[in-house]
């Protein structure tokens, strides 16, 4: 069950984020396959008991911030975080990045096998379209909305967004492996473009996906755009930050640190996140939780 939206102080994003998380944790756990399969357990191994939940808690406080019931933008907040889940399963296969954890434990073609961590992701991006789609309706909210919803998710997840900037990336990581070159050739528009797509697609879908299960306004929905644009700009750039100089493999990639240097990449972190929150504010204090999650990723320390 949601806790009624006005239940949380306003100032509190922390409490916030983490009374969130619990309601989709739970959610999640209701919605994922749970036979005795193999592709069922990795799904919820991929998914379950883990993770920030900060894409799913972000289409949740967009919709309240437009002032609806957070529960008609539960469906869509599910669909986005098993889309991630399956992206980081994808990502961490040795086609990928190769990496042997995630979240502080054997990733899932690890714990599974590489074909079953192949098809878990698979089924974890299907299962996200039967869900915003099913689970919405179920929901109450209108069919229209449903579409939009629908719409907004795949082209997040596909070649304009996530998938695409992901292919950006590796072409870009061979062609300097090809020629010799060091990724700190790679400038601020390459690394820029890829993070809009790779990571900000999704961000900036979080926040959209609230307001349109909200039937939010074209005003308000440009303002929620806006702040997802800049939310994802300034994770991106704050992970890189965090990612400095503890990751070999990841070194070989192309960062906003490598691009700006240290201290221009935390200047620029810091104007996205003003960015972010500015653009909020026809909202007043309605958007007060999207503005504290902006400020606890900015001061995360992983
Ligand atoms: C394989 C189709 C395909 C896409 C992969 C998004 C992506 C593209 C790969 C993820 C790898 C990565 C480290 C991306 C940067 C974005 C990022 C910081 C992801 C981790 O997000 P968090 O911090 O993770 O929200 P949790 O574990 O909290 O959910």
């Amino acid at each position: 069950m949601l806790l009624p939206d006005s239940a949380l102080p306003n100032n509190d994003a922390h409490a916030y984020l983490s009374d969130r998380a619990g309601t989709i944790e739970r959610e999640l756990e209701r919605l994922l396959p749970s036979d005795a399969s193999g592709l069922a357990e990795a799904m919820r191994y991929a998914t379950l008991g883990a993770g920030k939940r900060v894409r799913p808690a972000l289409v949740l406080a967009a919709c309240e911030c437009c002032g609806a019931p957070s529960a008609l933008a539960l469906p869509a907040a599910c669909a986005l975080e098993m889309i991630h889940n399956y992206s980081l399963v994808h990502d961490d296969l040795p086609a990928m990045d190769n990496d042997d954890l995630r979240r502080g434990r054997p990733t899932v073609h690890r714990a599974f096998g590489e074909a079953e961590a192949l098809l878990a992701g698979d089924a974890l991006l299907t299962l996200a379209f039967e869900v915003i789609s099913a689970e919405s309706l179920a929901a109450g909210v209108p069919s229209e909305r449903i579409v939009a919803l629908v719409t907004e998710l795949a082209r997040a997840a596909g070649t304009a967004g996530m998938c695409g900037g992901q292919a950006l990336e590796l072409a870009c990581e061979r062609s300097h492996t090809d020629v010799g070159h060091a990724q700190t050739d790679v400038g601020h528009d390459t690394v820029r473009e890829i993070s809009v797509r790779k990571t900000g697609a999704l961000f900036r879908a979080a926040a959209r996906l609230g307001g349109i299960a909200a039937g939010a306004s074209a005003e308000q929905l440009t303002a929620l755009t806006e702040y997802g644009e800049a939310f994802g700009d300034a994770f991106q750039i704050t992970d890189d930050l965090l990612d400095m100089g503890q990751d070999q493999q990841r070194a070989a990639l192309p960062t906003y640190v490598t691009a700006l240097g240290a201290d221009g990449a935390r200047t620029q972190a810091a104007a996205r996140a003003g960015q972010a929150k500015t653009a909020l504010a026809d909202f007043g204090e309605h958007a007060a939780h999207l503005i504290g999650i902006m400020d606890l990723m900015m001061s995360r320390q992983e």
